[in-house]
């Protein structure tokens, strides 16, 4: 069985990015391809893979799975065996509450504070959205990781699928220099350690692909 996931940039796709990471993390096998963004084929190549016209998808012979949340779902499924999700059932229904939270939410921080792996690190001024998403995110952070995560340096201890789900979030925070907690930016080092991250951030810094939009100061 051949899973292959379509993801776009490195740089800059943070939907993809997450199911990237819970995969290499786990050292599940799988092929990828990439469909670069801001192309004037991009929305033509997209739909050939997947009928939302978007990246993430993934293939497995007939199967077709798209959107992020979605895509690790079947993993965890396909994979019973791998901790993907946390086991205690109190923990896994509360990372699942912040992998939805997270798929569905935190607009204004995401719209001011696009993705960008290789961006140097720098100071944006926030908005009120923004910063209001940043304090709902270092609430939540600190919640789960006081009541399930005390046994390592993840939100539930281990690295799981919420934290995938976040890992965009942790380098949005780290680029644009965003003031946090002392927890919070030892939780951003642990995910940043991540021998996964690291490669991921290796190939997004290979990437040619510039897209001015995201660039912006
Ligand atoms: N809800 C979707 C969002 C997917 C999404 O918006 N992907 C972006 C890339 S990060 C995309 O494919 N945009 C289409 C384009 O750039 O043409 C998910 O969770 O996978």
């Amino acid at each position: 069985m051949i899973l292959t996931l379509v993801i776009a940039n490195k740089n800059y796709s943070s939907w993809s990015f997450r199911p990237w990471i819970l995969m290499r993390h786990f050292g599940l096998p799988f092929e990828e391809a990439v469909i670069p963004m801001a192309q004037e084929n991009t929305h033509a190549e997209m739909l050939r893979f997947s009928p939302s016209g978007k990246c993430p998808s993934l293939h497995v012979g007939e199967i077709v799975v798209w959107d992020s949340l979605a895509i690790i779902e079947y993993v965890a499924e396909l994979y019973p065996q791998t901790a993907i999700w946390p086991r205690p059932r109190a923990a896994r229904a509360r990372a699942r509450s912040l992998a939805a939270e997270m798929h569905s939410g935190f607009g204004g921080l995401r719209q001011l504070l696009p993705m960008n792996m290789r961006r140097a690190v720098a100071r944006r001024e926030l908005t009120p959205e923004a910063s209001a998403d940043v304090a709902r995110l270092e609430q939540a952070f600190a919640q789960a990781r006081r009541e399930f995560g005390q046994a390592g340096a993840f939100l539930f201890g281990d690295f799981s699928a919420a934290d995938a789900m976040f890992a965009p979030v942790v380098n949005r925070l780290h680029v644009y220099d965003v003031a946090v907690t002392a927890a919070t930016r030892a939780y951003m080092e642990a995910m940043m350690a991540l021998p996964a991250w690291q490669e991921w951030r290796a190939q997004a810094e290979a990437e040619t692909w510039i897209i001015g939009k995201y660039e912006a100061a």
